[in-house]
């Protein structure tokens, strides 16, 4: 990960065009380069980030508030009815933008994401539970 500018920042800095989808004072939305299916849509904070538990609070609402209007808005012109909301964070978990986004993806027939999902099973649960309480910061 290097840390100069990513992509995000120099289309945040309108040095890069995208196809705008919303805007406020903390978040854009546009539509992602490579869509996995027509509409897949990005949410950025403005805040520079690579990583989502680095957001301050009010990044962190304004995104929670983007994402169902962009959703909605989404789903009403593509005529899809179900998606997928993906959040990567780190190269091992596919991340390659190293600005926090979350993915708005349509999902129409074979269009959209797959997903491998490899359960486990919830093993002495109660101590790790305790241990993330733990580190939790009101
Ligand atoms: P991720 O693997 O979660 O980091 O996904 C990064 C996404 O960013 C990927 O779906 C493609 C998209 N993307 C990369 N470069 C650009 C760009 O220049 N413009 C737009 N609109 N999307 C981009």
């Amino acid at each position: 990960m290097s840390d100069g500018p990513t992509i995000f920042d120099r289309i945040l800095d309108g040095e890069i065009p995208c196809h705008r989808l919303y805007e406020d004072d903390l978040v854009l939305a546009f539509l992602d380069v490579a869509p996995l299916s027509p509409g897949h849509a990005l949410v950025i904070p403005k805040e520079r980030k690579p990583f989502l538990h680095q957001l301050s609070d009010d990044s962190a609402a304004a995104i929670g508030r983007a994402l169902p209007r962009v959703a909605r808005a989404v789903l009403a012109a593509t005529g899809a009815e179900h998606y997928n909301v993906l959040q990567n964070n780190g190269a091992p978990a596919h991340q390659a933008v190293f600005h926090v986004h979350f993915h708005i993806i349509p999902k129409v027939s074979e269009q959209g994401l797959g997903i491998e999902w490899n359960a486990g099973s919830l093993d002495d649960a109660e101590t790790l539970a305790e241990s993330i309480r733990k580190h939790l910061i009101a």
